[in-house]
């Protein structure tokens, strides 16, 4: 929701920086439809199995490159075989912009290269535990674009899913990028607040996450 104080932009540890209402509501509709096309397919929106067997309450579906617990590839093997779709120009642009906007460095933006998305839904009750994202052999930034409802993210330390860590309400439009020293950060979403999403932000209900990455992999030839 915009703010009648507007959120200022925040650094909330070295390389983590929050810009609030990155997204104005046409851009965010923009990326909900965009969203509503990639999960006709040729890969479904899924819960992903972890190795314990149990689901993820988030739902996710990828573009350039399928994540699952904890490989990337081409095909998603766990969700039906189908190839995943090309990650969009348009897409590698808006991160490029993410990164540029966020470091204050055109140079570093323009040099940015994302080559996989993950988009990430929540519904009301969905959370997401303490992790870090390791399957990438780049150390790239990771954008994070946030639209819905509002969450609680957490972000914590390099050594363990514990303290210290710092809870960081994400809204619609919300931009984060995590590079340098919090790129391998344990972080999660322990909570998403129902009801809080601007009606105008293309979502009915719920919280969408969109990251782009640099996964470092290269198809063999
Ligand atoms: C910090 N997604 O997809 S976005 C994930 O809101 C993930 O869906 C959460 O964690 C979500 O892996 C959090 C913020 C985020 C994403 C990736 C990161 C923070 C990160 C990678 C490294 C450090
Ligand atoms: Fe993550």
């Amino acid at each position: 929701m915009s703010a009648l104080i507007p959120r200022p932009r925040r650094s909330v540890a070295g390389g983590a920086v929050l810009v609030p209402d990155w997204l104005d509501l046409d851009e965010q509709r923009g990326l909900v439809e965009a969203c509503r096309g990639w999960v006709r397919g040729p890969v479904p929106m899924r819960a992903a199995r972890l190795p314990t067997g149990h689901a993820m309450s988030v739902q996710t579906v990828c573009l350039g490159w399928h994540w699952q617990p904890y490989r990337y590839s081409r095909t998603a093997d766990d969700a039906g075989g189908g190839r995943v779709l090309p990650l969009p120009e348009w897409l590698v642009q808006l991160g490029k912009r993410a990164v540029a906007d966020a470091y204050g460095n055109r140079v570093v933006g323009a040099e940015y290269e994302p080559d996989a998305a993950l988009i990430n839904f929540y519904d009301g009750t969905a959370r997401m535990g303490m992790h870090r994202d390791q399957e990438e052999r780049s150390d790239a930034p990771v954008v994070s674009l946030s639209i819905g409802d509002t969450c609680t993210f957490r972000f914590g330390n390099t050594e363990n899913r514990g303290r210290p860590y710092t809870d960081v309400e994400l809204e619609s439009g919300d931009l984060f990028v995590f590079g340098g020293p919090s790129r391998f950060a344990y972080h999660g979403v322990p909570k998403v607040l129902p009801g809080t999403a601007d009606p105008d932000c293309g979502l009915v209900s719920g919280r969408l996450n969109i990251t782009l990455r640099v996964t470092g992999l290269a198809d063999p030839r």
